[in-house]
């Protein structure tokens, strides 16, 4: 694809994140009136992120039709699998805190070609935070550059560590485990894809989950390679149709996430 098209989608998924993000907040200020589905235990779905995802692709592929979908609640669109640019959106990560009445949430908007994250996108209308990243071009918050923190051991900061109810839960104990006696301090607010965004502006120096699919995590991985931090291959083994492990961070403590994930 040429500098022009990616360009194109850049802007759009910017734009296209806000229009959501704004969407999304109008239906959290009237949460008790929606209608609410369980996927499974502690999974939920509600008639939000029903209408904010047709939002998000029925702009998407009006604008670039041959491009491919995956959304958390509707899966592969056609053009699907097979396009050679896909999109891959979760139109509220943080469900849960969403319902709950907790302002941790974000629309999170990632494309991708082959192996490649070439755009990621997260946006937080409960704080107009919008983190931006192109393949090559840096990561911005706000259209402000963004950096992941310096650390080189777990006391310089604080790890996100997300689990959900998908997975045996001893490799997250084992994993809080070695953080808390590293001398570390963790933090979990229901939203992965927004605490990959804060590793990616510096505000936490890591994040580990056992296992999240690609909706929720490929936007912050874009972000937090551009702000020039370290991440596990997510996409190996299938991880865009599977999900798989994430283990991210500041680039001085790769060793130590990678050990705290069971990695090595
Ligand atoms: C959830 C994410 C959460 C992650 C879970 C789950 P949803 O997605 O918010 O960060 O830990 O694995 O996927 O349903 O809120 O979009």
């Amino acid at each position: 694809m040429n500098e022009n098209g990616m360009e194109a989608r850049f802007n759009a998924a910017r734009e296209i994140a806000r229009d959501a993000g704004r969407l999304a907040l109008k239906h959290f200020l009237l949460r008790d009136t929606l209608k609410v589905e369980t996927k499974g235990v502690h999974d939920l779905v509600s008639e939000a992120d029903r209408d904010v995802e047709a939002l998000i692709s029925s702009q998407l592929m009006a604008l670039f039709p041959d491009d491919g979908f995956i959304g958390e609640e509707t899966g592969v669109k056609a053009g699907g699998m097979k396009a050679a640019g896909i999109w891959v959106v979760d139109p509220i990560d943080g469900t849960a805190s969403f319902l709950d009445g907790i302002p941790a949430w974000c629309v999170s908007i990632a494309y991708v070609v082959g192996s490649e994250i070439e755009i990621g996108v997260i946006y937080d209308p409960n704080a107009e935070e919008l983190f931006a990243a192109r393949r090559g071009h840096g990561a911005t918050l706000n259209d402000r550059p963004i950096r992941a923190r310096r650390a080189g051991g777990f006391k310089d900061g604080r790890v996100g560590i997300g689990y959900s109810l998908r997975v045996d839960p001893r490799p997250t104990v084992t994993a809080i485990e070695r953080l808390l006696t590293g001398g570390g301090m963790y933090v979990w607010n229901g939203s992965g894809a927004l605490m990959l965004a804060y590793v990616a502006a510096g505000r936490l120096i890591g994040y580990y989950e056992a296992h999240i699919n690609a909706w929720d995590c490929l936007a912050g991985i874009g972000l937090i390679r551009e702000a020039g931090g370290w991440t596990n291959d997510f996409l190996a083994d299938d991880g865009l149709i599977h999900g798989n492990v994430i283990a991210a961070g500041a680039p001085g403590l790769a060793e130590a996430m990678r050990h705290l994930a069971g990695l090595n």
